[in-house]
């Protein structure tokens, strides 16, 4: 059994997507074991991001992930951090394949980052790491 952290990002709040995004996690099986919607703070979007400081976009992320409230979950299933990385469908949404959460409801809106909806872990490591950060080691959410 594996657990992934999945966020879904402003714009999907923004954009009423929360219920239709998070049916297709149901809908493929997985099972919704923490949900959380919160504004992120600063300090937890630069934990989360790490990886991406120094690149040109790293700014302009953490500023889409401040600009609204974001939900997030915890999701559990057998093979569940590949299979929802692959319901969420490639990065750029211009190119993620239709049937994909990024690929049916994003698109490029010619900004400094990619808004694509949602997060998803990208390794069991990455999983272990960031529900830490989000939801820390009980699974209670962190920040009230
Ligand atoms: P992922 O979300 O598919 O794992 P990452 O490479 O981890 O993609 O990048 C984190 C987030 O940063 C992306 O989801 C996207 O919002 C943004 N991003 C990634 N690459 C670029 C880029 O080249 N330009 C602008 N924004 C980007
Ligand atoms: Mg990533």
């Amino acid at each position: 059994m594996e657990t992934t952290l999945v966020l879904l990002k402003p714009d999907a709040v923004r954009r009423n997507l929360i219920g239709q995004i998070i049916a297709r996690i149901e809908a493929k099986g997985y099972v919704i074991e923490a949900i959380d919607m919160r504004s992120a703070e600063r300090l937890t979007l630069e934990a989360h991001y790490e990886e991406h400081l120094g690149k040109p976009f790293y700014e302009p992320l953490i500023e889409f992930m401040s600009s609204g409230p974001v939900v997030a979950l915890q999701v559990s299933g057998h093979r569940v951090i590949e299979g929802f990385r692959t319901l969420a469908g490639q990065t750029d949404p211009t190119v993620a394949a239709p049937g994909t959460i990024r690929g049916d409801f994003g698109r490029d809106w010619g900004r400094a980052v990619v808004e694509n909806l949602v997060h998803g872990s990208d390794s069991s490591l990455s999983a272990e790491r960031e529900l830490y950060i989000w939801f820390g080691e009980s699974g209670e959410p962190r920040e009230a």
